[in-house]
């Protein structure tokens, strides 16, 4: 069901913010379940991912952007660069994201590029349980505050939980009122097969520390549905089950071997994580296998990017 009523605001919300800020954390955490993945890497999050909150008062889309780059390097951070600057159309509001009392060139950077837009923008400083001598942080505000003129300024920790409800408010300050764009049940307008590829792509990157660049790939092969049935042989019924195959794709033979690990035993971890976050988000038994293969120079490679379908 979807709630309605005459006060009611829904819209868009672009999260923006350099690598490594808290942007997918923050998201994660303001919708109370796991959409977009996060991890100690800048760069995990490619794509543009929808979350969808809604409360009594409001419905809040959320858009989890990949960062822009001051510098782009090679094809794919180009890439990355427009789904983040294209992520910024048809938003009513920016949450820009800073973390704790650092300011770098970058965020300056970002934010000549918000303010092209005429948009809303809501500093937020996250990551304020790392700030131990809070008295630091009003002048900080004030400085901010001098560089660009803020809809509101909101110091938070997304990791703990800190002022996110205020956030929330603050974010429904900013809203027109409209009627629910999305089903209040609807969490992502993404497909599962992608949250598949994105789950797996969390994972490796937990479990192969810095040893594997950001440039790796997972493209789902097979996302096939078995609905419950009962066994011709024995009569007994089975559960519904899907059945995913997966492969990764890395740029040389010696990342092939790192994701792969000790006898198949980091693969395999990444198998049995995988499908346990799979099972809980899509609610049901899924069977994954995984395959990793070397396609080399991919991420410079325009038509390996179209092929992928980035
Ligand atoms: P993104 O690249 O901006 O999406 O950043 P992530 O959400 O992936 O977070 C990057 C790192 O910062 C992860 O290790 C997070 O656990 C950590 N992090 C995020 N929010 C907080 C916070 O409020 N406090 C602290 N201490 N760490 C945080
Ligand atoms: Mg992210
Ligand atoms: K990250």
């Amino acid at each position: 069901s979807t709630p309605t009523n005459d006060a009611f605001k829904a819209g868009f919300v672009a999260i923006v913010g350099r690598p490594n800020v808290g942007k997918s954390t923050l998201m994660n955490h303001l919708l109370g379940q796991k959409l977009s993945i996060t991890s100690r890497k800048p760069q995990t999050t490619r794509h543009r991912i929808h979350g969808i909150l809604t409360n009594d008062e409001m419905q809040i889309v959320f858009v989890d952007t990949p960062g822009i780059h001051s510098k782009e390097v090679r094809a794919i951070n180009e890439r990355m660069n427009k789904a983040a600057i294209s992520a910024l159309q048809d938003v009513d509001l920016v949450l820009f994201v800073v973390d704790g009392l650092q300011w770098r060139e970058d965020d300056l950077l970002t934010l000549e590029k918000l303010s092209a837009t005429n948009l809303p923008v809501v500093l937020v400083i996250n990551k304020a349980d790392t700030i131990k001598d809070k008295s630091q942080l009003l002048p900080h505000i004030e400085s901010f505050s001098e560089s660009f003129d803020f809809a509101d300024i909101v110091p938070v920790s997304a990791l703990r939980r800190h002022n996110l409800e205020r956030l929330v408010q603050v974010i429904g300050d900013y809203l027109p009122v409209r009627p629910a764009i999305f089903d209040a049940e609807q969490i992502t307008d993404r497909s599962e097969r992608f949250l598949a590829s994105e789950i797996i792509r969390e994972k490796i990157m937990r479990t192969s520390g810095d040893e594997v660049p950001y440039d790796l790939t997972v493209q789902i092969d097979t996302f096939k549905d078995e609905p419950a049935h009962q066994d011709p042989e024995t009569g007994k019924w089975r559960r519904a089950v899907t059945f995913i195959d997966a492969t990764i794709f890395v740029e040389r033979a010696g990342q092939k071997s790192i994701i792969i690990g000790d006898k198949g035993a980091r693969i395999k971890q990444v198998g049995i994580d995988a499908r346990k976050d799979m099972e809980v988000l899509f609610d049901r038994k899924i069977m994954l296998t995984l395959w990793v293969k070397v396609k080399r120079g991919w991420s410079d490679d325009e038509r390996a990017l179209n092929s992928l379908g980035y």
